[in-house]
């Protein structure tokens, strides 16, 4: 069965990040609400990841070699179903479905729908689940690598601290945690919530291979994971500074943009911003 095509052109990457925005802004227009300014800020990260790192078979979700993607922050699904559609891993048409009842794209995706790895909702499990399952592949003689995309609020959990000792301690060396500070969180931004910065130093302090740069920035993106491909025996931290509602500028400028309520009438305009954005 055929593997993904992976592709290192960054304009190719620019089509394919804005297909994944269109699709989240259906997706919450539908519903009149949701984790949009997630969705939006990370689509260039997952862009990256689904097609320029991860070997995946769409036909075959479960392929025994694949490549992991953990999404630890459950509510980030509305991206993730974004880039899994893109992907073909799900059907495009199913994506209208997001939120309702009875479908498989939950607002926090579960393990059950094709593609997800692990039932998110529950916030600062994913590490640990993502040090577990590369240990595994490892005492199992693969070669498949695990990616992590966490916030910045799973980094005021303890039990990320002591999965990332653990990651570390086992030289995970094929683990991939990428952190994404879009500076917000339920209660507001970290800094006032519980500060974290220097954040990068942390996971460094941790011993991981750590970099920090600019996750709307794919061939900054793309140079990272080059790097990482170049450091082998640690296990590897990117720290993602990215911009939430990235692309649609209303939203970018929200103040407030942890969960996001759109009246119908605003949704002509978001969509009219998407189009004119870079
Ligand atoms: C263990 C746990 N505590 C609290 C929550 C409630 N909660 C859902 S999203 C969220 C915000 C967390 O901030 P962050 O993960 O940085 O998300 P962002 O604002 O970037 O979406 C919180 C506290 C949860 N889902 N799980």
């Amino acid at each position: 069965m055929n593997e993904l095509p992976l592709t290192r052109d960054p304009a190719a990457l620019r089509t394919r990040a804005k297909a994944l925005r269109r699709h989240v802004l259906r997706m919450a227009e539908i519903v009149g609400q949701g984790y949009v300014g997630q969705g939006l800020g990370i689509a260039d990260v997952l862009t990256v990841i689904y097609f320029s790192e991860l070997r995946t078979r769409p036909a075959e979700p479960g392929w025994v070699d694949r490549d992991r993607f953990v999404l630890s922050t459950g509510h980030y699904a509305i991206g993730l179903y974004a880039a899994l559609a893109e992907a073909g891993i799900i059907p495009v048409a199913e994506l209208a479905t997001y939120g309702a009842d009875g479908s498989r794209l939950e607002m926090s995706a579960p393990e059950t729908t094709p593609g997800v790895e692990m039932t998110g909702g529950s916030l600062g499990h994913g590490l640990a689940q993502s040090v577990g399952m590369a240990l595994g592949l490892r005492l199992q003689g693969r070669d498949a690598r695990v990616f992590n995309l966490l916030s910045d609020g799973e980094c005021q959990e303890g039990s990320t601290w002591e999965a990332a000792l653990a990651g570390a301690h086992h030289r995970l060396d094929r683990l991939i945690a990428i952190i994404d500070c879009n500076n917000q969180q339920a209660d507001g931004a970290p800094a006032k919530v519980m500060g974290l910065e220097p954040l990068h130093e942390k996971w460094a302090a941790f011993g991981w291979h750590t970099q920090r740069v600019n996750g709307n920035d794919i061939p900054a993106l793309l140079a990272a994971f080059t790097q990482i491909r170049a450091t082998p025996g640690k296990p590897h931290a990117i720290v993602v500074d990215t911009l939430m509602g990235k692309g649609v500028k209303t939203f970018e400028e929200r103040e407030k943009n942890h969960f996001i309520r759109v009246a119908p009438e605003e949704w002509a305009l978001a969509n009219r911003q998407l189009e004119e954005s870079a």
